[in-house]
C-alpha cells in the first residue's frame, strides 16, 4: 500500500436491496481520517425511510430466493464471500486504514484476514452442525421420538463499533448468513467504508439482493435507533459500549426481540514472579497497546507480584518508549492514532484525572510531537502509571486508550480479588510458568475469556463474550449458531 495518507475523497453510500443508494434526505457527514484530520469519505446518512427500505428488502429476501435456497448452495456462497474479500484484500485494507489510521502491519495481519475467515469458519461450522434426537419412553409403552428443527431467526440488526470495523461486523454477518438470516448492518459513523465495500462483494459472489444491507449514520435519534426500533427486525446483535447496550436493550424489549451483546471491559493482567519475564513483557506490551489501546480485550490494569515489580515496571517502560507512532504504511510504525479527536479528548481526560488522583507517570501522559502534516491527527502517547488507589477513576472506568496502571501484590488470593474487582468481566491474562497455579487461577477469574501466557490468541470455535456488564451471550462456533437459529422441538408419538 502507498505510504502516503489517502487523499482522494469518495462517497460512502448505503447499500439496500443490492443497490448503492444516497440518503433520501440528502443528508451527509464527513468521515475523518484520524491520521491527519483529512476527509476520508462523505457518508450518506440513512433516515427512518432509508432504514425502513433496508428492513423491507431484508424481509423480502427472507421470503424469496434466499429463504428457498438449499443449505449447500447457501454455504457455498457464504464461503465465496471469504474468497472474494481475500481477492480484494488491498481495497479492504486501504479503506480500513483510511477510516481507523491503524498500522498496515496490524490491519493486514488481523482485521482483513479475520474479515474473510469469519465467513469461511461459519460456512464450515454450519456444514457440520447437527440437531438433537431423543427416543422417549411413554406411559403406554409405544414411545415417542423428539428431534430439533431449526430455521433462521429472520432479519437481524447488526450494530457495530469502530475499533475493528470489518472484523467485528463480519463476526456477526458470517454466522447470520450461514444460518439463513438476512441482515441490516449499521457500521460505526467513524468507520463506515468496509461495510459499504462488502456490498460489492455480496453482489459479485451472487448473494441474492436484500440479504446484506447497510445503513449509515449515528446512534441516538439517528440510523442506529431507527434500526433497533424497527418492528420488523427480529433480533439485534450489538458490539459497543455498555451504556449503548442498555439503550438498545430497552428498545429490544418492545416486541421481545432477542439480543446478543459484546460490551465494554476493564481487563486485568496478573504477572506472577514465576512467569517467564520476557514473554510477560512482550505479551503485556501487546495486550495494553495493540491498536492504540482500542481493543475491548486490551489490558488496562496490570498486577505484578512484588518480588519482580520494580524490574517489570522498568522493563515495560523501556519497551513502551521504543514504540513509534507514524504513518500506517511506514515500516517502523507500530502505533496509529486514536480513532477521533472526540475519543482523544475522553482518553486525555483520564490522563489528567490520573495525575490529579495521585498517579506517578512512569512514561507518556500527553500528546506526542508529530510532524506538521500529521498535527491534526488524533495522536496520543502510550502511557504507564503507578501509585493510584484501587478506587481511582482510571482504575475503575474503561478508558479505551493506550495506557495501563501497574500495581504490586503479595499473594495469589489478593491478585485474584483485585483483578475481579470490576463491574466488567470481559478478559484477563495470567502470566506464570507454574502449571498448577495456571489451572488454579484461570477458572477463578470472573471473565468470559482468560488467557494464560498469551493474549488475543483465538480459535474461532470457542465461546467469546463477557461476564457481568461486559455482555450477554457468547459468540463463536456453535455459540453463534445458537443465537442466529430459532430451534423447535418436534415430538412424534409412535
Ligand atoms: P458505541 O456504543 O458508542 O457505538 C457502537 C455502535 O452503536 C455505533 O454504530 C453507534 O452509532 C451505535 N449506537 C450508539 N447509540 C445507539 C443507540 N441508542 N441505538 C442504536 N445504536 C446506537 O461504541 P464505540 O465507541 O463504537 O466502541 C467502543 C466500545 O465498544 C468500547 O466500550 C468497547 O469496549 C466496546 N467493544 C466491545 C467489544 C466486545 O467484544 N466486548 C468489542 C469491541 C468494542
Ligand atoms: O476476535 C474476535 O472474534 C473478537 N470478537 C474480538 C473482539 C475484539 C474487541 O475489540
Amino acid at each position: 500500500m502507498d505510504k502516503a495518507v489517502k487523499t482522494s475523497v469518495g462517497e460512502t453510500l448505503n447499500f439496500v436491496g443490492g443497490e448503492y443508494r444516497k440518503s433520501s434526505s440528502g443528508k451527509t457527514f464527513d468521515n475523518i481520517n484520524p491520521i491527519d484530520g483529512s476527509v476520508a469519505s462523505i457518508v450518506h446518512e440513512a433516515d427512518a425511510t432509508d432504514v425502513d427500505a433496508a428492513v423491507t428488502a431484508a424481509n423480502e429476501a427472507l421470503n424469496g430466493e434466499w429463504g428457498q435456497m438449499p443449505l449447500a448452495k447457501r454455504l457455498e456462497l457464504v464461503a465465496a464471500v471469504a474468497d472474494e474479500i481475500n481477492r480484494r484484500f488491498d481495497e479492504f485494507l486501504e479503506a480500513e486504514v483510511a477510516d481507523t489510521g491503524k498500522p498496515v502491519s496490524l490491519a493486514s495481519h488481523i482485521d482483513i484476514p479475520r474479515g474473510a475467515a469469519n465467513f469461511q469458519i461459519f460456512a464450515d461450522t454450519m456444514k457440520n452442525h447437527h440437531g438433537e434426537f431423543y427416543n422417549s419412553p411413554t406411559p403406554d409403552g409405544t414411545g415417542a421420538i423428539n428431534y430439533t428443527s431449526e430455521r433462521p431467526k429472520g432479519v437481524i440488526a447488526v450494530v457495530c463499533p469502530w475499533n475493528l470495523p470489518l472484523l467485528l461486523m463480519t463476526w456477526k454477518v458470517g454466522p447470520a448468513l450461514a444460518c439463513g438470516n438476512t441482515v441490516v448492518v449499521k457500521p460505526s459513523e467513524e468507520t463506515p467504508q468496509t461495510a459499504s465495500l462488502l456490498g460489492e462483494v455480496m453482489n459479485i459472489v451472487g448473494i441474492p439482493k436484500g440479504v446484506y444491507n447497510v445503513v449509515n449514520g449515528f446512534g441516538p435519534n439517528s440510523t442506529g435507533e431507527f434500526l433497533v426500533k424497527h418492528p420488523n427486525v427480529d433480533a439485534i446483535t450489538f458490539t459497543g459500549e455498555t451504556v449503548t447496550g442498555e439503550a438498545i436493550m430497552q428498545n429490544a424489549a418492545v416486541g421481545m426481540r432477542d439480543v446478543s451483546f459484546e460490551l465494554g471491559g476493564k481487563n486485568s493482567s496478573i504477572v506472577f514472579a514465576d512467569c517467564d519475564m520476557n514473554k510477560a513483557i512482550e505479551g503485556t506490551v501487546r495486550s495494553v497497546f495493540a491498536n492504540c489501546g482500542q481493543v475491548c480485550l486490551n489490558t488496562e490494569k496490570v498486577f505484578v507480584e512484588r518480588l519482580i515489580y520494580d524490574d517489570f515496571v522498568a522493563r515495560l517502560k523501556t519497551e513502551v518508549e521504543k514504540m513509534k507512532p507514524g504513518l500506517p504504511g511506514d515500516d517502523g510504525t507500530d502505533m496509529g492514532p486514536l480513532v477521533s479527536q472526540e475519543h482523544r479528548k475522553k482518553v486525555l481526560s483520564y490522563y489528567e484525572a490520573a495525575v490529579k488522583e495521585g498517579a506517578t507517570v512512569v512514561t507518556g501522559g500527553g500528546i506526542p510531537d508529530m510532524p506538521d502534516d500529521l498535527k491534526d491527527g488524533s495522536w496520543i502517547e502510550p502511557t504507564i502509571w503507578t501509585g493510584l488507589a484501587d478506587d481511582a477513576s482510571p482504575i475503575i472506568d474503561e478508558i479505551f486508550g493506550p495506557c495501563c496502571h501497574i500495581r504490586p501484590f503479595d499473594t495469589e488470593v489478593e491478585a485474584i480479588k483485585l483483578a475481579n474487582d470490576s463491574k466488567y468481566g470481559l478478559a484477563c491474562s495470567i502470566w506464570t510458568e507454574n502449571l498448577s497455579r495456571a489451572h488454579r487461577v484461570g477458572p477463578q477469574m470472573d471473565v468470559g475469556l482468560c488467557w494464560i501466557n498469551c493474549w488475543f490468541l483465538r480459535d474461532l470455535r470457542t465461546p467469546f463474550g463477557g461476564a457481568k456488564q461486559s455482555g450477554i451471550g457468547r459468540e463463536g462456533g456453535e455459540y453463534s449458531l445458537e443465537f442466529y437459529l430459532e430451534t423447535s422441538n418436534v415430538c412424534v408419538k409412535l
